[in-house]
Order: C-alpha cells, then sequence, then structure tokens
C-alpha cells in the first residue's frame, strides 16, 4: 500500500514546516509514505522550504489556479506514481496529521473509500456561535443532498482511496470539499468519518474573507452538484408548484361561474396562464437535464476506464478475482 499526503500550498512558508515535521514516519500497514507539495503559484519560499525538509514530490503552478484545480493536479500526480490511498491536509498546520494513520484506517480494513477528518466544529474555541451554526446548517444540506449523514462536510482533511479517486470528478472551480461528498453520496461510495481536534489557529483563512462569502460560495456549489445529480428532485417540485399556483385561478373561475357569478375574472387568469407557462417550462428543463445525466453517466464511466487503463486497477483484489469492485459497486446509485 502506497500512501500519498498531499497539501496544496499557497504562500505557507511559516506554517508548512509545522505541518512536514508532524506527518508520521511509518504507518502500519502502509508500505511507503510519500508527501506531495501542490505550490499554486506562490511568491515566496514555499518550495524552497519544501525542498529543505526533504519534499520530492512538488507540483507546480507557474500562476494561481485555485485549490479546486490543485487538489485534482494533485491526485493525478499522486495515482500517476502508484498510491492507492492520498491525504490531503493543509498547509497552514490546521489539521492534526499525526491522526492520519487513524484516517487511513477504515480504507486499510476495507470499509470505506472516503475518509473524513471530523473537526467537531461544535467545539472550536476560535469559532464564534454563528460559524459553529453555520457549519451544522451546511453538513446538514450537503448530507441531504448526498444521502449521507456525516458530521463535518467541509473539512478538507481526507483520505481517499485509489477506487474514489477513479470515480470522482471534480467540475466546480471552488468548494470541491462539498462537491466531493454529494458525488460520492450519490454515486453510492463509502464514507467513514473519525473525529479529530483541530490545531490552534495559524492565521485567518485565505479561502473565505467571511462567513458569509463561504456560505455563498458553498451554496452555489451544493445546488450545482443537487441539480446534476437529482434534476428530476428539482424540476418535479418546479413543476408541481408552478402547475398548482396556475391551476388554481381556473378552477376558481369555473367554480365562481357554476355559482352565477358572470365577472371575467381577466387579471388572475393572466396570472394562471403564466404559471402554467412556467410550469412547462421546468417540465422541459426537467426532461433536458435528465437527458444529461445520461450524457454525464456515459462520460463517467469512459473517464474511469481512461483512468483504469492508464494508472491501473482500482484496487488489488480486482486485479485478482474482481471482488474489489464488485462489491462496493452498489445496487442503488444514483449517479
Ligand atoms: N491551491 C490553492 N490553495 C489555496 C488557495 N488559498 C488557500 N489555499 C490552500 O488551501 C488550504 C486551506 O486554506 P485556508 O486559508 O487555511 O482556508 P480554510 O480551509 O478556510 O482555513 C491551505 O493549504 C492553503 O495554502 C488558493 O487560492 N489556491
Ligand atoms: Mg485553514
Amino acid at each position: 500500500m502506497n500512501l500519498f499526503i498531499q497539501v496544496p500550498c499557497l504562500n505557507e512558508e511559516k506554517t508548512l514546516p509545522l505541518v512536514l515535521d508532524s506527518i508520521p514516519q511509518a504507518i502500519p500497514g502502509i508500505d511507503r509514505i510519500d508527501v506531495l507539495i501542490i505550490d499554486d503559484g506562490s511568491t515566496d519560499r514555499t518550495v524552497e522550504v519544501a525542498r529543505e525538509h526533504g519534499v520530492r514530490h512538488i507540483v507546480r503552478h507557474t500562476r494561481t489556479m485555485g485549490l479546486a484545480r490543485s487538489f485534482r493536479d494533485g491526485v493525478e500526480y499522486a495515482l500517476a506514481q502508484g498510491a492507492d490511498i492520498v491525504v490531503n491536509t493543509d498547509g497552514d498546520n490546521q489539521y492534526p496529521q499525526d491522526r492520519i494513520t487513524d484516517l487511513v484506517q477504515p480504507i486499510l480494513k476495507g470499509k470505506a473509500d472516503i475518509v473524513i477528518g471530523d473537526r467537531q466544529t461544535h467545539t472550536i474555541r476560535h469559532f464564534s456561535f454563528f460559524k459553529k451554526r453555520m457549519q451544522r446548517l451546511g453538513s446538514r444540506v450537503v448530507n441531504r443532498a448526498a444521502g449521507t449523514r456525516l458530521p463535518d462536510a467541509a473539512s478538507g482533511f481526507r483520505a481517499y482511496s485509489r477506487y474514489a479517486l477513479y470515480r470522482l470528478n471534480i467540475v466546480t472551480t471552488f468548494s470541491y470539499c462539498m462537491e466531493t461528498i454529494i458525488q460520492a453520496g450519490n454515486k453510492r461510495i463509502a464514507i467513514a468519518s473519525v473525529p479529530i481536534e483541530t490545531n490552534p489557529k495559524t492565521r485567518e483563512s485565505r479561502l473565505f474573507k467571511n462567513v458569509f462569502e463561504h456560505m455563498f460560495k458553498s451554496g452555489q456549489a451544493i445546488l450545482r452538484s443537487y441539480i446534476m445529480y437529482r434534476p428530476w428532485t428539482v424540476f418535479a417540485w418546479l413543476t408541481a408548484l408552478f402547475g398548482a399556483l396556475g391551476i388554481a385561478p381556473f378552477l376558481r373561475f369555473v367554480l365562481l361561474r357554476l355559482i352565477g357569478d358572470e365577472g371575467n375574472h381577466l387579471q388572475s387568469l393572466v396570472f394562471g396562464g403564466a404559471m402554467i407557462v412556467a410550469a412547462l417550462l421546468a417540465l422541459a428543463l426537467g426532461i433536458l437535464s435528465d437527458l444529461l445525466k445520461t450524457n454525464r453517466i456515459l462520460h463517467e464511466d469512459h473517464l474511469e476506464r481512461i483512468k483504469e487503463l492508464q494508472y491501473g486497477p482500482a484496487s488489488p483484489a480486482a486485479d485478482t478475482c474482481g471482488e474489489g469492485t464488485a462489491f462496493r459497486k452498489g445496487k442503488k446509485q444514483n449517479r
């Protein structure tokens, strides 16, 4: 088992040594541990610091491309180097790297393909009351969209098996944390959670200026993923809502006529007509997005096969008896 620990970095020269020094040297069940730095166009000494600490794997972006792209490029590099598990941790030393040993256990035991370090946000001292509530609400929304029961959907401290990385495709430029959970949940990839305690804060978040920006951007990512994976849920509800609003004025009109009202009720009928047009539009969009979903599933199947050809079989078990992939492909997938 080869483990790659990847650290996406944008100007982390100050805190990177703390991260690198706390990465475990050996983990039972893991034959080899490699550290990978993804430098997203840092202008400080991040890369030099990494090299001074013995990091041999560095992916560099000449210009800042964002966290989601950095994650993707890191994963591709790790898979090409033969990684069986990829752990992601942050360059600001927010996460306890010594807990990586526990983080990879569910994957080693074959119990999960993604493991998330649960920061237990309600206990974090530097989080305000409002931020704690919002973290809980965010996780609840993601769980609903993904059909999961995870306590901390926004945590970036995670382990992914090779199989999970073959099946996940990141399309948003932001908030890939939320997106991966919604994808994984809908694709019936097993996700586990391990409680962790975060380290004291070293600096302010660079990803979000404030909690409202966090909420707005995460909300966008969640909505997009939800429509991608469950278009009918969204558009069927919209069709039903507009349909009901459209039919009501016509029913009222018929009833009033029956009891002898001779008025023409033009305004309410125009409103009803507009609502019925909106319902038909929502229905058409639902049909279109369902067709697009079929297309996406075929594309994703292709991508999975390409990754298998490029990087080798998804799991060692699949190599010999096919068991590894067979038991993981759940029965009821909402892909
Ligand atoms: N690639 C990339 N990484 C970033 C960017 N901004 C922050 N990071 C990295 O993403 C991780 C999390 O960033 P951080 O500022 O701690 O955000 P937090 O998760 O809200 O605490 C750290 O490892 C940062 O170095 C960015 O624009 N691009
Ligand atoms: Mg941080």
